[in-house]
């Protein structure tokens, strides 16, 4: 998109030339413009003082307090006390460069970022599986082209609008779509087949659509043979997944099970595509590699128009997951336990392979041990606002009061800033150079259009600041003018070799277009991935065995209801910008839950109704919206508001076993009267 004006009075439009979204935005895009001059700005750092009160201050002072800050609990705690939680917005430069901040200028094992919350379930099962993640093999543009799409609990038409016109134009083609989700929402209004399964039955379907496959002869041999490993036990753990017992699990009927596998495997190309409605769950990995050997039993990995993928969540929720603000991996997609891997990048940042620490702790257990004995006792947060979007939201609330050092770099305050004993106010997206890696593994490049207001500083020139102040300035000696530029050129060599390898890439280069992986300067990038082999030690695709399990929290008569949540169109994430957008709070200004009219009738409520919502973990206050759109033992609620609309309040933070992603998308839930208000806990 093009931005123009002035920074007080800029528009916005789209590029109709540029082939992802052809110039098409969605109203968040439209109305980005309304933060850069937004007077809630931060403009100046804040520090608490004594009083407990937030006053102005000087870069200087308060970048001062920061070092100051960290260096004291590194000494009092050790230097695993200090944790540093990055983000999915963050362009590359800045989440490698927090990367290196973390490891280089604190030493500290302990860096996690959203992205945990966002695109782990998923990135470790196409690690797995393929032996490389990245969100789509192949251009979003295929999508146009593919006879059967399978969409997994993914409601594009809010959250990708973009994105719909290859649905569309799909359709238009003659082809069709399947759409999983226990909501009859927008997306699944385009679908040709809605199956409307139960919350965390995903798996069980998967398995059952791979029954039928296998039981009709329906499935690709030669391709199972040649270009995969593991089908056999696959196989038969398929057998228990029989069609009666898949219908009384996932409560799809028999009938559109049948329909769904033969649309699969009758099709002469086909796409299955995952969202966070299958991958926020605990057993988010297994649900995954379940709907992966679907894809890799029918041959479609590889293939054209056809495949498995991810829709990346977050403005640069793919690059965000491959230059190291990972717990477990260094730049270019490494693991941080790899010897080579640790080796190349000592090497890139001038250290001893020895001074690099190990593994950190994942996001959610990260915060949850905050303040004991070996937690963390001082915080840096860049990129997130986790009193809102991490889960069991109240008690983590508590462990951030518990910190010695809260210190957040944000140019709003937001309610995570609000708790800082540091605020830093930084460059907003129209005020700063560089690039993000969308999740077909496109690499963009971001210009800058505005001067930033005076008082601000980019993420990036704090980040070397506060290094020197820590010691570590020679590390981190980039010019200040065009800094972005070098620090890529650095990520690139650092990526070098990697699975996410840009070494190849320049500014000028992306400016054409160019697709990861592209290791060498003469190398034209690489837009389709898997087309001859997979990066596994045998170069085949892996199938995984998996049983399905329950979620970890089930309904019973105290709390009858499954609680799913996500989003909607008008807000984004934890609503620090788009709560502060008049327009789309006039679309939507406060949050709804959306229940069947047989849960309204049974509780006496009608649409506009002020209920109260609670778990085993709290409690959060909603307005009710009847509608027949969702099943009838699930109502979903969106996770943009705080306080006492903060549905991050009663979810359940069982976190899956290998991504370590908490089950945002399913707990047990009841609703309270308005009438028994008083008797319920305090909200
Ligand atoms: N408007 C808007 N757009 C956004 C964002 C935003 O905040 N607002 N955020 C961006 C980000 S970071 C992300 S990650 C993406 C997320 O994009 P999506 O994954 O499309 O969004 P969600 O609303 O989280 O979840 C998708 C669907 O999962 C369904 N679901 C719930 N439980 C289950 C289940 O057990 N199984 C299945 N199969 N489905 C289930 C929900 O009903 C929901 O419709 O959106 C991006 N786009
Ligand atoms: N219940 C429930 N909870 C969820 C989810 C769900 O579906 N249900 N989804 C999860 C998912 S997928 C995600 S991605 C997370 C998102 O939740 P958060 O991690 O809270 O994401 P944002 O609201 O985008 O927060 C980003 C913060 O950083 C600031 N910011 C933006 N850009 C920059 C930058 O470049 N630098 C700095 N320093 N700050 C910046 C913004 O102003 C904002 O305050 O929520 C998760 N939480
Ligand atoms: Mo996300």
């Amino acid at each position: 998109m093009y931005v123009q004006g002035t920074r007080a009075k800029a528009t916005v439009t789209g590029n109709a030339t540029f082939p992802v979204n052809k110039g098409g935005l969605c109203v968040k895009g439209w109305t980005s413009t309304a933060t850069l001059a937004h007077p809630d700005r931060l403009l100046a750092p804040l520090i608490r003082n004594t009083a407990g009160e937030f006053v102005e201050a000087t870069w200087d002072e308060a970048l001062e307090r920061c070092a100051a800050a960290f260096q004291e609990v590194q000494e009092r705690h050790g230097i695993n006390a200090v944790g540093v939680f990055g983000g999915g917005s963050l362009t590359n430069e800045k989440a490698y460069l927090l990367g290196k901040f973390a490891r280089v200028a604190l030493r500290t094992s302990h860096i996690d970022y959203n992205g945990r919350f966002c695109m782990s379930s998923a990135a470790a099962a196409a690690q797995k599986a393929f032996g490389l993640d990245r969100g789509l093999p192949f251009p979003v543009a295929d999508i146009a082209r593919t006879d059967v799409l399978l969409l997994l609990g993914s409601n594009i038409a809010e959250t990708m609008p973009p994105m719909m016109q290859y649905i569309e134009a799909q359709r238009a083609n003659g082809g069709k779509l399947i759409v999983t989700d226990p909501r009859y929402t927008p997306t699944a209004r385009a679908a040709s087949l809605h199956l409307a399964l139960t919350p965390g039955s995903d798996a069980v379907l998967a398995n059952g659509l791979l029954h039928i496959l296998i039981r009709d002869g329906l499935l690709d041999h030669s391709y199972i043979l040649e270009r995969t490993e593991g089908f056999e036990r696959v196989r038969a753990m398929a057998a228990a997944y029989w069609p009666g017992r898949v219908e009384q699990l996932t409560g799809v009927p028999e009938s559109q099970l049948s329909e769904a596998a033969h649309l699969l495997g009758t099709a002469t190309s086909a796409m299955i595509l995952s969202a966070r409605g299958v991958e926020q769950q605990s057993q988010g990995v297994n649900n995954t590699l379940a709907y992966i050997n679907l894809a890799l039993a029918l041959g479609l990995v590889g293939r054209p128009y056809s495949g498995y993928g991810s829709l990346t969540g977050q403005g640069n929720g793919q690059g965000g997951r491959e230059h190291g603000q990972k717990a477990d991996q260094l730049p270019g997609y490494r693991s941080i336990n790899d010897f080579a891997a640790r080796s190349h990048i000592a090497q890139v940042w001038n250290i001893a392979e020895s001074d690099l620490p190990g593994p950190g702790k994942s996001a959610y257990e990260m915060l949850d041990q905050i303040g004991t004995n070996d937690g963390i006792h001082a915080l840096f947060v860049m990129g997130s606002n986790i009193v809102v979007s991490a889960p069991r939201a109240q008690h983590i609330q508590q462990r951030l009061q518990s910190l010695e050092t809260l210190v957040v770099a944000d140019f709003f305050l937001s309610e995570t800033a609000q708790m800082a004993d540091i605020v830093l106010p930084i460059t907003q997206w129209a005020e700063e150079e560089g690039t993000m890696t969308n999740l077909e593994g496109r690499v963009l490049l971001r210009q800058r259009a505005f001067d930033p207001p005076p008082g601000v500083r980019s993420d990036m020139h704090l980040l070397c600041d506060l290094a020197s102040r820590l010691g570590k300035g020679q590390f981190f000696n980039y010019r200040q003018e065009g800094m972005a530029e070098e620090v890529f050129a650095e990520l690139c060599r650092a990526s070098a070799g990697g699975i996410a390898d840009y070494s190849g890439m320049t500014y000028e280069k992306i400016r054409a277009g160019v697709f990861w992986p592209c290791p060498s300067l003469d190398h034209p990038g690489t837009p389709r991935l898997f087309q001859q082999s997979f990066p596994t030690p045998t170069g085949k695709a892996r199938f995984h065995a998996i049983r399905h399990q329950q979620p970890a929290e089930t309904i019973d008569s105290e709390y009858p209801l499954y609680l799913t949540t996500g989003r909607v169109l008008s807000q984004y994430q934890s609503g620090t910008q788009t709560r502060r957008i008049e327009q789309l709070c006039a679309n939507m200004p406060a949050a709804q839950v959306e229940m069947h009219p047989g849960v309204a009738q049974r509780y006496n409520l009608t649409t506009g109704d002020q209920v109260i919502l609670a778990t085993r973990r709290g409690s959060a206050t909603f307005a009710v919206k009847v509608t027949p759109d969702i099943r009838e033992d699930t109502i979903f609620a969106p996770f943009h508001w705080s306080g006492k609309q903060s549905i991050n309040r009663l979810t359940h933070p069982a976190l899956d076993p290998i991504s370590r992603m908490p089950e945002f998308k399913i707990c047990a839930v009841r609703i309270v009267l308005p009438g028994a208000l008083q008797e319920e806990e305090e909200v």
